[in-house]
């Protein structure tokens, strides 16, 4: 039984950082993300009663260590719920670099749910598949859905998943500042931030306000009410990292021009507005049809200092999903 399935990352307008449940992976709070067209994980699963242990291949590299258990751990729950103790092979095609900040970790693990999910026999719909996802890695279950996702945080397994949220047609413009994988990953971070930042509590109580003013920002498909909460819950939640102990940093000089760089493009007209996860690159948000106006004007910004081949334009991406059936 092999299936392959291909997902996207997706970036957040407003983040999820901080669980209040390690092992389901629930979330302190719900978040709000767009899935991207660029930068897609295919996965091809294939079950194999002959095998001893899961096999695990990523980019042609045998993986071991903890990436491995993580994989195999994942697909524990998804042997479990399909009733078998057969083992697979899962290999792995990342076109983003890994670990990078750039989500590779939320496409990794939609496509490994849908692939897996569907050479294990299992029929899963969408918020199955999302709940299933969540289980890998928490901003998983946001790339199962396409274009702009909502994650409930929901009270248990079954009440936290992603679903489709209406609103403009947004884009982004990815400012590549650094592609080598972080020092500290966003798991730790996460957990070091609940544990030893006093601004922990604070995080976590303004997320919830953002996520309801951004939801309301979308109902009226307002974009600088959506661009301004973007900027400020991006700059809310590296305020959180920082006060930790000891402190974890992930903003480089460069990604904080680059905050400065959007006001210089909003001055000008243009409305773009940015954000940055658990690394230094840089996210523009704007309206879909501006990407190609806001990528042009980065590149001519001289304090900005991007090269053209480290902005990556995208648009709005579809969720994950299978390209090749089990049989
Ligand atoms: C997000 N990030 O909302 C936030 C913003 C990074 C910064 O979700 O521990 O890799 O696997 O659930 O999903 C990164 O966290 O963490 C993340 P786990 P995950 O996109």
């Amino acid at each position: 039984m092999t299936s392959t399935a291909v997902a996207h990352p997706n970036i957040a307008l407003v983040k999820y950082w901080g669980k209040r449940d390690d092992a389901l992976i629930l979330p302190d709070t719900g978040s709000l993300s767009l899935t991207l067209d660029v930068f897609p994980t295919t996965t091809r699963v294939t079950v194999d009663p002959a095998l001893a242990a899961d096999e695990i291949v990523f980019d042609g590299a045998v993986a071991t260590g903890s990436p491995a258990a993580r994989i195999t751990a994942f697909l524990d729950l998804v042997r479990a719920q399909a009733g078998t103790a057969a083992r697979a092979r899962v290999e792995t095609r990342n076109s983003v670099p890994t670990g990078a900040g750039l989500a590779s970790s939320a496409s990794g693990f939609a496509a490994l749910a849908v692939a897996a999910a569907d050479a294990y026999g299992l029929d899963l719909g969408e918020r199955d598949l999302s709940r299933l996802a969540r289980r890998g890695s928490g901003s998983a279950c946001r790339s199962i859905i396409g274009g702009t996702a909502i994650w409930h945080a929901g009270t248990d397994d079954a009440t936290s998943y992603a679903e489709h949220i209406a609103g403009p047609d947004l884009g982004m413009v990815i400012a590549v500042v650094d592609a080598a994988a972080k020092a500290v990953s966003s798991r730790e971070a996460m957990r070091r931030t609940r544990d030893t930042s006093p601004y922990a509590d604070a995080w976590v109580q303004a997320a919830e306000a953002d996520l309801a003013l951004m939801q309301r920002a979308f109902a009226a498909c307002d974009l600088t009410a959506i661009g301004e909460l973007t900027e400020s819950n991006a700059l809310r939640m590296h305020a959180a990292i920082m006060g930790c102990r000891p402190p974890i940093r992930y903003l480089a000089p460069q990604s904080i021009g680059l905050f400065d760089a959007a006001a210089r493009l909003r001055a000008a007209g243009l409305e773009a507005y940015a954000t940055a996860d658990a690394g230094p690159n840089v996210v523009f948000v704007c309206r879909a049809a501006d990407v190609g106006a806001v990528r042009d004007a980065l590149t001519v910004d001289d304090a900005a200092g991007m090269p053209a081949d480290r902005l990556i334009a995208a648009q709005a991406g579809p969720g994950a999903h299978l390209v090749e059936a089990a049989a």
